[in-house]
């Protein structure tokens, strides 16, 4: 192995210390982004993950967001999300500011049981700022 490749080999493995620190739940899970971008949109609207992936939302617009999961829209035996830690759908709803994310700011959710979720941003639903996530 010459100087060169030890250099890399370096590199990387700083890059891999570097993302474990982001994750929530550390290790090697696999971390998919969605940007909620200017136009009110998540960006992609749908996400097809396998089990144990976590999703990293990212407010990419200078308006504040949320991720809100829809009571009753995600499979019965998986835990409700929202950004805010609410624990159900009404309780969001009823603290928008509490859910909301400011610019630059993420959250995130792993997904561990397999099944679709639909998820909203409350404050932009009438401008269908809806997503989707399958977990296979
Ligand atoms: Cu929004």
């Amino acid at each position: 192995m010459n100087r060169r490749q030890v250099l890399r080999l370096g590199g990387a493995a700083l890059v891999a210390t570097a993302s474990a620190g982001c994750s929530s739940a550390g290790g090697s899970e696999d971390v998919t982004r969605v940007s909620m971008a200017e136009n009110f949109a998540f960006d992609p609207k749908r996400v097809t993950i396998s089990a144990g992936t976590t999703v990293r939302w990212i407010n990419d617009s200078e308006v504040g967001h949320t991720v809100t999961a829809y009571d009753g829209q995600i499979p019965s035996d998986a835990a409700y999300f929202a950004s805010g830690g609410f624990e159900s759908e009404k309780a969001a709803r009823n603290d928008v500011s509490g859910g909301l994310l400011v610019a630059g700011e993420t959250y995130e959710h792993t997904f561990d049981v397999a099944g679709t979720y639909e998820y909203v941003c409350i404050p932009h639903e009438s401008s269908g700022m809806t997503g989707t996530v399958v977990v296979k």
